[in-house]
């Protein structure tokens, strides 16, 4: 082999049922390796959610055992999957594959990792960003689901390419993972080839005859409609392969599941020229292996392809800042910009008008710690349409760590409104959340102080929950705070649609400190108590909640709405600052700096 080449192989793999034993499975998968080992492989890639079949097209509820189609914990070294890695290990072969992961904090990815055999150890982890599919199946029994937006979070690794070390001569090759739809997504394909990637692996799970799925013709001939998702597939590999002039190994998960459910084949390996140098014949556990010669990335890196001199990013901006599509204006209408386009395909400007500017919340967290801002932040971000920005507030010292009473309130409320006028005045920000949820001080100290609307994740969320459902109820956190939360209700003038507060008897800090799945086994129960109470949408009494939103829809089922505050704020915000709105300043919230000022008084 030329020094600057490396043997690599997809494990391609057949119909794996709901039915299938782990061990089965597992079993196929070894098989697999030693097959692709005693070929030479010197890099094997494993499907998507290779272990078990793909679960995402059914739905399951947690009482279904949903989590035992994870993976928790380290999966090289559990119980389901570890000898895949030994024995990968013994052979002296690297292997990339695809599970589902229950990560330690709760959340749940569709992820993949590259193990290097010699150092026994994981070189990089990668979770699936672009998750295709819908979060509620389909009406009708008989179509073929895919809730990965329902059990899956899109992922919070990115799109990053990695060295391997003792392959291909010791060049150290440049990999990359993406995970079945990404490939779809040139966006995915250019993030890695911006970083001078060499082989890209991704493993997939493809529905073949799925016209609900892909939105096509429910009477297409099946046959005719599977070739036409090779097609694609085989059309996206080959495409990013040689527009990032890289290779790329594709592994499917394929056949016929549970006599029913049809998955493409179309295993391969593409050069950098977009070319295919092995493909799959069949559509059960085959592998499909080449020699690829890396030396031969140069040329496309080097000249067609050399991003350096001839990208024009001044004119890739909407890519980055633009979600969804923004067709051009009817001839004769006037673009945001003011241009009109006439019938001759000519410009006209008529007016310049400035770009649309961005509207930027800031989530105030007035205690200070720093994890909760950072957690709300996480949270509301991949709700947020490609206009809007939040940017995160923790109050400094000396706010307690926790607002747990009143003192704790009033102290916080002190500190976060010293420290928020400063930034307030350089950054003008067009929102302000106040993320505790209370009928905090500094909701009322900042609509005094400002005009751009402030609201507090307690009012956000009840009156999202009005809107949702007659009858709300409020998941606390102490007993001191449900007394609290009580009176809140009462002050907002809502106490007649609350159907109850009930505590988990937790202290703030214990959301963090505690064993999460204590944590999350108590909010459920609470939970449950809510609905028994008659509540048909529950919000989360503490911002510390917000990333526990999944666990409690899951203890309630899924009749029962959740609000989470910090998403219920933005949002709220938003539409205000949409409507134009801003504080009145007639009455209640007339400005406090300018009385402070007839007084002669300079105090903060
Ligand atoms: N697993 C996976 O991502 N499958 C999708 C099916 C498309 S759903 C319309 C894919 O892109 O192949």
């Amino acid at each position: 082999m030329a020094p600057n080449t490396i043997r690599l192989a997809a494990a391609q793999m057949g119909a794996t049922h709901r039915s299938d034993p782990r061990s089965k499975t597992l079993d196929r998968m070894l098989k697999l390796l030693d097959n692709a080992a005693s070929q030479g492989a010197e890099v094997v890639l494993f499907p998507e959610i290779a272990f078990t079949t793909f679960f995402p097209r059914y739905l399951i509820n947690d009482s279904d055992g949903l989590a035992d189609w994870f993976e928790h914990g380290d999966v090289t070294k559990s119980e389901n999957a570890g000898s895949l890695f030994d024995n990968a290990r013994e052979l002296g072969v690297d292997i990339s594959v695809g599970f589902a992961e229950a990560a330690d904090n709760g959340e749940r990815f569709n992820s993949s990792i590259y193990y290097h055999a010699k150092s026994g150890s994981t070189l990089s982890k990668y979770r699936k960003i672009h998750l295709p599919g819908d979060f509620e199946p389909f009406a009708d029994p008989e179509a073929t689901n895919q809730l990965e937006k329902r059990y899956f979070k899109p992922g919070d690794l990115g799109f990053e390419a990695f060295r391997v070390p003792d392959l291909a001569g010791g060049s150290q090759p440049i990999m990359g993972m993406m995970i079945c739809n990404d490939r779809r997504w040139t966006e995915a394909w250019r993030v890695l080839g911006l970083q001078g990637v060499e082989v890209v692996l991704c493993g997939y799970n493809t529905a073949g005859f799925a016209p609900d799925l892909w939105g096509s013709d429910k009477n297409a001939d099946p046959k005719e409609a599977e070739e036409t998702a090779v097609f694609h597939h085989k059309l996206v590999m080959q495409h990013g392969s040689y527009t990032n002039a890289t290779y790329s190994v594709s592994a499917a998960r394929c056949g016929v599941d549970d006599g029913k459910y049809s998955l493409i084949g179309g295993s391969c390996i593409a050069g950098p020229e977009g070319n295919i140098l092995a493909e799959a014949k069949t559509v059960e556990d085959e592998i499909v292996i080449a020699d690829c010669d890396l030396s031969l990335c140069r040329q496309g890196k080097t000249r067609t392809f050399d991003f350096a001199r001839h990208r024009r990013i001044e004119h890739y901006k909407r890519i980055s800042e633009q979600t969804g599509v923004v067709e051009p204006p009817k001839l004769g209408e006037a673009a945001p910009n003011g241009n009109v386009t006439n019938g001759n395909g000519t410009h006209e400007v008529v007016a310049h008008r400035a770009p649309a500017k961005k509207i930027r919340v800031l989530i105030c967290n007035p205690n200070a710690t720093k994890s909760m801002t950072e957690n709300c932040v996480k949270m509301v971000e991949p709700t947020l349409p490609p206009d809007v920005e939040v940017v995160g507030f923790t109050s400094p010292p000396p706010a307690p760590s926790a607002i747990e009473g009143n003192f704790d309130n009033i102290m916080s409320a002190a500190a976060a409104a010293r420290a928020i006028i400063s930034v307030q005045q350089r950054e003008g920000y067009d929102a302000i959340l106040v993320a505790c949820y209370s009928d905090h001080a500094l909701i009322r100290m900042l609509r005094e102080e400002f005009d751009v609307p402030v609201i507090g994740i307690m009012e956000a969320s009840l009156f999202a929950a009005r809107t949702l459902g007659a009858r709300f109820g409020i998941v606390a956190t102490s007993k001191r705070s449900q007394v609290m939360h009580a009176d809140s209700v009462r002050h907002y003038g809502m106490d007649g649609f609350c159907a109850g507060i009930e505590s988990c008897d937790l202290g703030v800090l214990d959301l963090e400190r505690k064993p999460r799945e204590q944590v999350l086994g108590i909010m459920q129960e609470t939970a449950k108590r809510l609905t028994a109470k008659g509540a048909e949408v529950l919000t989360l009494g503490c911002a510390g909640m917000t990333d526990m939103k999944r666990a409690v829809e899951e203890a309630v089922g899924d009749q029962v709405r959740v609000v989470d505050g910090v998403v219920a704020g933005v949002h709220h915000l938003v539409g205000v600052v949409r409507l134009g709105g801003k504080t009145a300043k007639s009455g209640m919230y007339a400005s406090s700096a300018t009385g402070r000022k007839l007084r002669g008084q300079d105090y903060i």
